[in-house]
């Protein structure tokens, strides 16, 4: 947009004046932010409105992101950047005496996911708006996010994360698109005058879900699409109905705290309200708002595409089946073709225990009415597979079975596409996780890798390294990130490698500047910065990280006079609050931390820092320091990593193994740029079928690893009790599930070679390069592209190869 920088001070000026009633100086960054972001909102709100009209009055078909989670990180950079006013507005801010990271620092990061998951919407929802695709997010507005993780004497404490405490800039309360959403009481079909037959409810719980609209504005494009997050309130009392407290209770508890985990499966019915209540509420708006524009429902697959990210979403299948017979008099026939020609459902794991199900009482009590359209999808599946595939597969994979809901059986019937984030894990459905329903359904199974926004990732996380592109291939990557790979022309420059070492010294800097401040621990900028951020679990493996760290240290006090380049171990991760496991490894890794940083024979040789409380907005800070990027699942666990793409497009080189996106990685940026180990996928599952892994007598064969393993349960590491040995007997007693020792001896062969490689700077930048090059693959704009071409058949409007 267009903006004069006299017109913004003086707007800004006034919001502050209009708002708060005091003169600039008198407030605060947080003031100063709130009403920056008021302003920006209102320049805006035009092409807001101008989009929803154009998609209107063009009946454009809309695509409707339906995730439980959204974790979009702070707005204000984002929007400033997309709106193209960024200098503008820091130049205006900076005459008027204010400092504008400072206003940037006021924002809460909203925490409405815990991961990955969370993280792909939001990198979704800004690529849509920037290819100009009519693209929605709808999910939940948690009056409580992710749990804010301090450390205790090293132990992780949560602490609860009021963001809207000081409200919310960018939302808008749309109080006037209020809808209902039903639960529990009975529910019975009665016949009609005309023969139908029509449900009747009795004693249910009823629940005002209130959208609150945040505009998501597109990259210099005037596209601004709507993400539409639901609150629970009471419902609006015109007959005096009397709520007691308890009601009050269950109605405010539906929407107040995203649950912090995305290791095990759920049980509690408060998550299942949770999932049909967004589900209901989103389903209901869009048929609103389609009645409103047509006569007939033929063809709403025209017009509407449904996206189920992960299986939490599922009950939208049978609430828009509930709304088409029930509501709209549709058979069932016509219904259910609507319905899957609607949906499409990504999953986003292979971990067992992440796949949800739901007791069939649980869920029959609840949702009584959507219970009978799952028994009758179950009923139809049964008496129209059996025939074809045989009891036994059709037992396998109904909807219904073993007392349960399944909510991937579900999802899957009842889409026409099922997808998953990357080529390997795509193939891991097709042959172990679905493989059942891949027999049966062929067709639905697609693969589409996940992609990252760059330009939260790149150009605001990292701008010097963008400044530095920009000044040799120009500014047309910023929206068409491929052309990044213009940049390879540059790898015999010494002078611009050089200069790639100098930008990444700067970010090393501010994030040493910062671990200094907040934990009190001096880094060295030279030394290797090694990152492994993303949640913590057993299949993550940082242990072996851990284990890496233990070898070093055991190193250096043995042979003191040996030299050691310099590396600093760095670690963001929270533990799901009832993951025992996950929290003995950061206590751990925080007790080796102490001993390590505090040992005078260790000087600064070796650092170890577990930067509290990640998040998005922490990673915009640690990743474009990171040298390594550290990628290190179990082969065939990671369904496909983000933040290797992440790091990857910063200048990290992976320390990976052959699992996820990061075989897509390798393959793009060339073998020989990044350090590859361990075990394939295959070998995996070839244990797995021989049932021949033997823990012990890897332990047993390496002295080494031995020394190392032991440190665990010798007191070598002081402050640590059963933790140390819970960790050492999951990798001897119990079998060591994920293949940590398996992997240990190649693991440090690549570390030893990083630490060889790193002292050469010009081949080490020349291989940083060669990963930021290759990295414009991974932009979302292209797989949200990949999805709206082959999943939802929507247009958009910038061209993208
Ligand atoms: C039921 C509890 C629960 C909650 C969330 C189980 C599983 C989840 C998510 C599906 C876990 C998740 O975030 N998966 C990650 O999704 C990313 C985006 O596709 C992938 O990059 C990660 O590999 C995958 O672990």
């Amino acid at each position: 947009m267009e903006l004069k920088e006299a017109q913004f001070t003086k707007d800004f000026i006034n919001e502050i004046r209009a708002t708060y009633a005091v003169d600039l100086k008198d407030t605060s960054p947080m003031e100063q932010y709130m009403a920056l972001g008021h302003l920006i909102k209102r320049y805006n709100g035009e092409s807001w409105t101008d989009t929803s009209r154009s998609y209107r009055k063009n009946d454009v078909k809309q695509v409707y992101y339906f995730s439980i989670e959204f974790l979009p990180g702070r707005l204000l950079q984002s929007n400033l950047l997309n709106l193209g006013i960024t200098d503008v507005v820091k130049k205006g801010l900076k005459n008027l005496g204010l400092n504008f990271d400072k206003i940037v620092q006021a924002e809460p990061d909203p925490g409405l996911g815990n991961g990955g998951l969370g993280r792909l919407a939001a990198c979704y929802m800004d690529s849509m708006a920037s290819i100009g695709m009519a693209g929605n997010g709808n999910g939940i507005r948690y009056r409580y996010g992710l749990f804010k993780q301090v450390f205790m004497n090293g132990y992780q404490v949560e602490l609860p994360d009021d963001w809207l405490r000081n409200g919310n800039a960018w939302e808008v309360r749309r109080e006037n698109r209020a809808c209902l959403v039903r639960f529990g009481g009975h529910v019975w079909l009665q016949e009609q005058p005309d023969g139908s037959l029509k449900p009747v409810y009795d004693h249910t719980d009823d629940v005002l879900a209130v959208p609150y609209d945040t505009g998501i504005i597109g990259y210099h494009n005037v596209v601004t699409n709507t993400l539409r997050l639901w609150s629970a309130e009471l419902p609006p009392n015109e007959e005096q109905t009397y709520y007691s407290q308890e009601q009050r209770d269950n109605i405010d508890e539906i929407t107040k705290v995203l649950y912090p985990d995305d290791s095990n499966a759920e049980g509690r019915s408060l998550r299942l309200r949770q999932e049909y209540f967004f589900s209901s509420a989103g389903v209901q708006s869009i048929v609103r708002h389609y009645a409103a524009n047509h006569t007939s429902f033929k063809h709403f697959p025209q017009k509407v595409a449904i996206h189920i990210n992960d299986t939490h979403p599922t009950l939208v299948i049978p609430e828009l089946m509930r709304i088409l017979l029930d509501e709209y008099n549709c058979s069932w026939d016509l219904a259910w073709q609507i319905t899957t020609s609607t949906m499409s459902y990504t999953n986003h794991t292979i971990m067992q225990e992440a796949l949800e199900t739901w007791p069939i009482g649980m869920f029959q009590g609840l949702l009584p009415r959507i219970y009978q359209i799952v028994e009758e999808i179950d009923r139809r599946y049964r008496a129209e597979k059996t025939p074809v595939f045989g009891q036994n597969i059709v037992d396998r994979t109904a909807p219904l079975g073993h007392g349960q809901v399944r909510m991937a059986y579900l999802a899957v019937i009842g889409s026409h596409s099922v997808n998953g984030v990357a080529p390997l894990h795509t193939e891991l459905l097709k042959k172990d996780v679905l493989t059942d329903l891949y027999r049966i359904y062929p067709e639905k199974f697609n693969n589409k890798t996940n992609g990252i926004a760059d330009r939260r990732w790149l150009e605001i996380a990292n701008q010097p390294l963008t400044k530095l592109i920009d000044s040799k291939i120009g500014k047309k990557w910023h929206a068409n990130p491929k052309l990044l790979q213009e940049l390879s022309a540059y790898e015999s420059d010494e002078k611009f490698l050089q200069q790639l070492a100098e930008v990444k010294k700067i970010n090393k800097r501010r994030l040493a500047d910062y671990v200094q401040s907040e934990m009190g621990i001096t880094i060295r900028t030279d030394a290797i910065f090694d990152v492994q951020i993303k949640r913590l679990h057993a299949y993550k493996r940082q242990v072996l990280h851990m284990l890496e760290i233990i070898r070093e240290y055991l190193d250096i006090k043995r042979h003191p006079e040996q030299s050691f380049i310099p590396h600093v171990h760095i670690f963001g991760a929270k533990a799901a609050p009832s993951y025992h496991y996950a929290k003995s490894v950061i206590k751990v890794i925080n007790a080796l931390a102490d001993l390590v940083n505090n040992d005078p024979d260790i000087g600064d040789k070796l650092k170890v820092v577990f930067i509290p409380n990640y998040g998005v907005s922490l990673g915009e800070l640690i990743i474009p320091a990171a040298d390594i990027s550290e990628q290190i699942s179990t082969a065939s666990k990671e369904a496909s990593g983000t933040s290797n793409m992440k790091l990857m497009t910063n200048g990290a080189l992976s320390l990976a193994t052959m699992d996820g996106a990061n075989i897509d990685i390798v393959r793009a940026a060339g073998k020989q740029n990044e350090y590859i180990f361990g075990l394939t996928a295959n070998d995996v599952y070839g244990y797995y079928r021989r049932n021949d892994y033997c823990a012990k007598s890897v332990y047993e064969n390496n002295p080494e690893l031995q020394r190392v393993v032991n440190a665990l349960i010798t007191n070598m590491i002081p402050g640590i009790t059963t933790e140390g040995h819970e960790i050492y007997d999951s990798l001897l007693k119990y079998n060591d599930e994920y293949f940590v020792l398996a992997d240990y001896a190649e693991y440090v062969k690549q570390q030893e070679k990083i630490a060889q490689d790193f002292q050469d700077t010009m081949t080490w930048q020349r291989k940083s390069l060669a990963n930021i090059a290759a990295s414009g693959t991974f932009s979302a704009d292209y797989s949200v592209a990949r999805y709206a071409e082959d999943i939802w058949q929507v247009p958009y409007n910038r061209i993208l190869k």
